[in-house]
């Protein structure tokens, strides 16, 4: 860590240097540089140093980090607007779709990127401007992060990483990206019109706190367990956004074969997307397939009452690139996770809201708030039907609802000994192969286990026929990672029903896969409703430094995965 770190400040001294003294040729190697450890493929564990594991350019990640830079300084000002009773609900979108940009797998265009840099000065500079004489410290006393300009901000050295004290640096990382997930969340929640300003607030404390050298450590710590909390409230949001605006999910066996007509797929996270594609391809003979994380949207019933809604294409978003290739349509992405398109597609796929992949066609939303989804229909009519992947349905749409409907039934089979443990193996999947240790896990598991689930992380066991305990099917899937809440209230009904006062004593166990930082947010959520015991892997965290994790281990018992036999014995202790 400490070798790449070095590596790393020695090559933004030598961009800097770059600037005026070398040639073309050295910049463009010297901007091929990088320092990326968010997620959970970093390069070795440790972080990408040149071109990200996930595709992302030298250039994209370090002018990410700027545009950060200038959302802190963002809220440095509109903290101060906030007292002043002077905030602007644009700025909150803006701080959270920007933020979300920055998310793995999001937004990879250079220029998308720039844009939001530039409006977020804009937006900065129109804050400080309506701040009134004495709300802000004396010109010469003002931090950094206040003082940043475009003209500025190259020759800073903006990243995070930079921090020299490593577990200031570690919490403020893990502070950093819990918050990305709590920004996408509230993103979804706010296209619906549910907004919470005690979020909004919280990001920007966050941020600004991520730039002051006076919270150390103690004070990091706490405002880690304070993200934990404003993601249940996000996430908890969320859910009331979808169920209000959709309907609760419903038990649906949703099909995975193909129809014969042409079709769109539709993948990410966004509902409200989902919902005009429907509606614009109504009547067309166009159909409409779910890839990766927008499965689960087949078992809400606003959706099921569109004929041409077909079924779920493909697997987790890590094998895009062979699935969408079949697919022969037209592809939309709507959020994370998109990887770089190969040229068998390129001309099909188009990316809307957040996400950003230079080269394609982008759909912007219009000043009504809604989208025209013409181009990917016109390209969908001249296209072949899908090729066909597989057969047969899976079961999905156990949101709390639908699962708290057989509350008495499962607290029944438990009683009766009929359901000895129930596993929750929610987050994320990813290309690694060490992640076949999750349907290993699945299936070594006793018959009368059940898995809780939620997030792209089910697709290395959902099509495993598992069968089912009394008619309770051995994959409860709660949706997607946005609907990582429904765990929360089915843990906290079931140990009302046993009339337990602590979670941990329920016999559920957490098998935690993660990959990027929605699944950061989701584990900070669990750990303040003071779950314990969570096992996570395939890897743990590349931004935890040893004494942090000396923490999450003291409070909370967390532990990384080992092998399933090891694992088993003790998640089934
Ligand atoms: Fe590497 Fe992950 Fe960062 Fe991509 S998001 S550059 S894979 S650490
Ligand atoms: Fe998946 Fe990207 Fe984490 Fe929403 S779609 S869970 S990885």
């Amino acid at each position: 860590m400490r070798a790449i770190e070095n590596d790393r400040k020695m090559k933004i001294r030598l961009k800097k240097r770059g600037k005026s003294e070398i040639n073309c040729t050295n910049r463009f190697e010297v901007e091929e540089d990088m320092f990326c450890n968010q997620c959970q493929e970093a390069l070795n564990v440790k972080g990408c140093t040149r071109n990200g594991v996930c595709g992302k350019k030298g250039e994209v990640a370090d002018l990410q980090d700027r545009l950060l830079y200038v959302l802190k300084s963002i809220s440095f000002y509109n903290l101060k607007a906030r007292e002043y009773g002077l905030n602007e609900e644009a700025t909150d979108r803006f701080v959270l779709d920007s933020f979300f940009a920055t998310l793995t797998n999001t937004n990879f265009d250079k220029q998308a990127i720039e844009s939001y840099i530039r409006r977020g000065f804009e937006i900065r500079d129109t804050i400080k401007a309506k701040l009134p004489e004495g709300a802000l410290p004396a010109r010469g006393t003002l931090p950094a992060v206040a003082t940043v300009t475009p003209e500025n901000i190259n020759e800073m050295d903006v990243a995070i990483h930079s921090t020299q004290d490593e577990d200031v640096r570690s919490l403020r990382e893990l502070l950093t990206y819990g918050m990305k997930g709590l920004a996408a969340y509230a993103h979804h929640a706010y296209i619906l019109g549910y907004k919470d300003k005690a979020i909004f607030e919280f990001i920007e404390k966050g941020l600004v706190s991520t730039t002051d050298d006076s919270i150390g450590v103690e004070a990091l710590i706490g405002l880690v367990l304070e993200c934990g909390q404003k993601g249940v409230s996000v996430l908890a949001l969320l859910d009331k956004a979808n169920t209000e605006t959709y309907g609760s999910p419903e038990p649906t066996a949703v099909n995975i074969g193909v129809r014969n007509n042409p079709g769109i797929l539709i993948s990410g996270h966004d509902l409200c997307d989902l919902e005009q594609l429907l509606e614009q391809t109504r009547g067309t003979g166009i159909d409409v397939y779910t890839h990766g994380e927008m499965l689960p949207a087949n078992s809400y019933p606003a959706f099921k009452r569109y004929d041409n809604f077909a079924g779920n294409y493909g697997n987790a978003w890590w094998k895009q690139n062979e699935e969408f290739e079949k697919f022969n349509g037209p592809i939309l992405m709507t959020t994370n996770c998109i990887i770089p398109p190969k040229e068998s597609y390129r001309n099909r796929i188009y990316t809307t809201g957040v996400v950003g992949f230079e080269g394609l066609t982008h759909i912007y939303e219009k000043e009504d708030g809604t989208k025209d989804f013409t181009p990917l229909i016109e390209q969908a009519k001249t296209s072949k039907p899908p090729e066909q992947l597989e057969s047969g349905t899976i079961v999905g749409g156990f949101a709390h609802e639908a699962a708290l409907s057989v509350a008495d039934r499962i607290v029944d089979a438990v009683k009766t000994g009929k359901i000895s443990r129930f596993m929750v193996m929610a987050g994320c999947d990813g290309r690694h192969k060490e992640r076949a240790y999750y349907t290993e896990f699945a299936r070594a598991l006793p018959k009368d286990s059940v898995i809780l689930t939620a997030g792209c992380a089910k697709y290395r066991y959902n099509k495993l026929d598992l069968g089912d305990i009394g008619g309770i099917p051995r994959v409860i899937d709660a949706g997607q990672c946005n609907d990582s809440y429904s765990l929360v209230v089915i843990a906290q009904k079931l140990a009302e029903a046993f009339g337990l006062e602590d979670i941990n004593d329920l016999p559920v166990s957490y098998n935690i896969a993660w990959y990027e930082q929605k699944a950061v947010l989701v584990l900070l959520a669990l750990l303040s409703l003071g779950v314990k015991n969570i096992t996570l892997g395939p890897t743990l965290p590349a931004f935890i430094s040893p004494n942090v994790l000396k923490v999450l281990v003291e409070n909370f018992n967390i532990r990384p995965n080992t092998t399933v036999e090891e694992d088993m014995k003790i998640l089934l202790g």
